[in-house]
């Protein structure tokens, strides 16, 4: 029940993506801009994995709205700028896990972007 209400108001006070977000936790930063954070995954899928957030909480795909159009362009446009930045010349798999069917571990919005910088998957 509880883990049920933290999922649906968003849990902000304990949530680890926003406790990220403002400095709380390290992470090995790829990017960062007012809006926006990049930060290499702690259990990466491929030589190179890391995930892009929204600052501001938001707990899913499923919970964004027409005020969230902007925002979620800036993340998929930055998708292929730090793909290529990273390294990931020959392509990168891109997810958005949402909800706990959706295999949604974190619930703050972010974008999985992986792969490996040789030309043949290895995931
Ligand atoms: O994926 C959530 C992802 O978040 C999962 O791949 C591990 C990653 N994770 C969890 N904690 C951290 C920290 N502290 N730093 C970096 N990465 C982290 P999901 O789509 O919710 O299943």
């Amino acid at each position: 029940v509880i883990t049920m209400q933290v999922e649906q108001t968003g849990g902000i006070a304990d949530c680890i993506f926003c406790k990220i977000a403002a400095g709380e936790i390290p992470t090995r930063k790829v990017y960062e801009d007012d809006a926006v954070l990049a930060f290499h995954d702690v259990n990466p899928k491929a030589e190179v994995h890391f995930l892009l957030i929204p600052k501001q909480h938001v707990v899913s795909l499923a919970h964004c709205s027409a005020d969230d159009e902007a925002m979620l362009g800036q993340l998929m446009l930055l998708v292929p700028r730090l793909a290529a930045e990273q390294g990931l010349s020959n392509g990168f798999k891109t997810a958005i896990n949402t909800g706990r069917g959706g295999g949604q571990e974190v619930f703050h919005l972010h974008v999985h972007v992986y792969a490996c910088r040789i030309d043949w998957p290895c995931y």
